[in-house]
């Protein structure tokens, strides 16, 4: 039974150990050379290097900041995750103008200043988001005519900026004030349509006046590669620089998806507007998508910030996926059980940290890799498996993964990787063959033909331990 199992070869584990087990036997001595040289010049960085994204950033001389929403702030584990990770946080709501001033002249603060308590008290900045918005705006503001909203626009900015002066690293003063597309044009909105294309300036130089040591930011998405929209903005900008209007930074969202993924000219863009002389952060990242795919962008975008001298710094829009905004696509470094997700390694590791407490199991210490299942092919009758594997913050050299079937459920055979099986011939635990040896962030898979012989419950795909 074990033979019909694991395959004609027992011991390989592969189905294809014929020449091009040979080939890749010959590859894996060559590859492990490879590496072993590789990892021997990288160990006197990698025995100090930070182990949160906080600390990692920080010793590039970046922030990393989250998303926060102050009615989270009582769950535990969520506190311990932005403690522990994040440098840096943005009142995800409660600083906008709906929350901070629901009716003219009466300010509420209560929900925002928790979260500059709490930012506070951990030593962490704080991104003020945002002051002039057409988007949660209340329906008083709307409502006015054009003087009465340019004073009570001047006079909100006052009033909130002095509450909270000193408090805030960097203000997003205007935020999403040009259209999508290619026109170039400005947005519409009550500002916009009543006070004219003046009021992004009378905003910043409100806000100067208000709170001279904050960062003044303007903020906005699809302007992350270069694009019509982006080139409004970027013109905006140099006007500002050049007439000396107050402006300290850019904001770029990026929030991606597959619709809208990370752009390639997307370090050109920063660069470019870093050398207008104004700094560049990263303010609302988020990408769709799951696995290496999202851990590649993710370490792509990290890396273009790090490139960028004057892009000071990340905040990622929330923690656990389950919180964000977009909780469907799965867009953030944390899973629903706030475990790190690959996406979290790969920025780790693009930030030069590296995760060494992760808990891998019985593994070696400081080793870690997920494992994530798909079905390949299903013909009715039987399917085929396919476990990824992917290492986390630094490299592995081994992994094993239990793959538990419900009977009459068997499997027929299994490749690139090594299977044995505990005494109900249900639970079979894979290690790696010729593919253990992952370096960080990166990813092999192995597969496996199940017959069904009636049965239809899905595999159960455990944990991945490293060693
Ligand atoms: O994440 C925010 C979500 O909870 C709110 O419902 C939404 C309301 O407009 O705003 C979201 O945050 C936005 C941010 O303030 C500005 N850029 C786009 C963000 C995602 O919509």
């Amino acid at each position: 039974m074990i033979e019909n199992r694991a395959g004609a070869v027992p011991g390989t584990g592969s189905r294809a150990a014929g020449g091009r087990g040979r080939l890749r036997a010959a590859l894996s001595v060559a590859t492990t050379a490879l590496l072993t040289a590789t990892a021997l010049a990288a160990l006197p960085q990698t025995a100090h290097a930070a182990d949160t994204l906080g600390a990692a950033a920080a010793e590039k001389g970046r922030y990393f900041g989250a998303a926060v929403a102050a009615n989270r702030l009582g769950e535990a584990q969520y506190v311990a995750t932005l403690n522990t990770e994040f440098t840096s946080v943005t009142p995800e709501n409660e600083m906008k103008w709906d929350a901070l001033e629901p009716s003219r002249g009466s300010f509420s603060f209560g929900s925002a200043d928790r979260i500059v308590n709490h930012a506070q008290s951990r030593g962490m900045d704080v991104r003020g988001h945002t002051l002039v918005w057409h988007s949660q705006l209340p329906g008083w503001v709307s409502g006015l005519g054009a003087s009465d909203l340019r004073s009570a626009m001047n006079h909100h900015i006052t009033q909130v900026m002095t509450h909270y002066k000193g408090k805030i690293h960097s203000w997003d003063v205007v935020n999403e004030a040009f259209q999508d597309g290619g026109s170039g044009a400005r947005r519409s909105s009550p500002f916009q349509d009543k006070l004219g294309n003046g009021f992004i300036e009378e905003a910043f130089r409100t806000a100067r006046a208000a709170d001279p040591n904050a960062k003044l930011c303007y903020n906005d998405y699809n302007t992350d590669g270069v694009n019509a929209k982006s080139n409004a903005v970027y013109a905006m900008v140099r006007d500002f620089k050049s007439r000396g209007v107050p402006i300290d930074c850019v904001g770029f969202q990026s929030h991606f998806n597959p619709n809208s993924p990370v752009p390639s000219d997307y370090q050109a863009n920063l660069q470019r507007f870093a050398d207008l002389g104004v700094d560049v952060q990263i303010t609302e990242l988020d990408i769709e998508g799951s696995g290496t795919a999202q851990a590649t962008d993710y370490g792509n975008v990290v890396r273009a910030c790090l490139a960028v001298t004057r892009c000071t710094g990340i905040t990622v829009w929330g923690i656990p996926d389950k919180y964000s905004w977009r909780a469907s696509g799965t867009p953030l470094l944390f899973d629903d059980n706030y475990n790190k997700k690959p996406a979290y390694h790969a920025v780790l590791s693009a930030l030069g940290g590296s995760s060494g407490g992760d808990p891998g199991g019985p593994g070696t210490p400081g080793a870690a890799c997920t494992a994530t299942y798909t079905t390949a092919e299903d013909w009715g009758g039987g399917y085929n498996g396919k476990v990824t594997i992917t290492a986390g913050g630094s490299r592995i050299s081994g992994w094993s993964v239990n793959v538990t079937l419900t009977a009459p459920q068997k499997v027929a055979t299994v490749w690139n990787g090594t299977p044995t099986w505990d005494s109900s011939g249900n639970v079979m635990t894979v290690r790696s063959s010729w593919n253990g040896t992952l370096e960080a962030g990166a990813s092999t898979s192995f597969g496996f033909t199940v017959n069904r012989n009636g049965g239809s419950t899905p595999p159960q795909v455990g944990a991945c331990t490293a060693s």
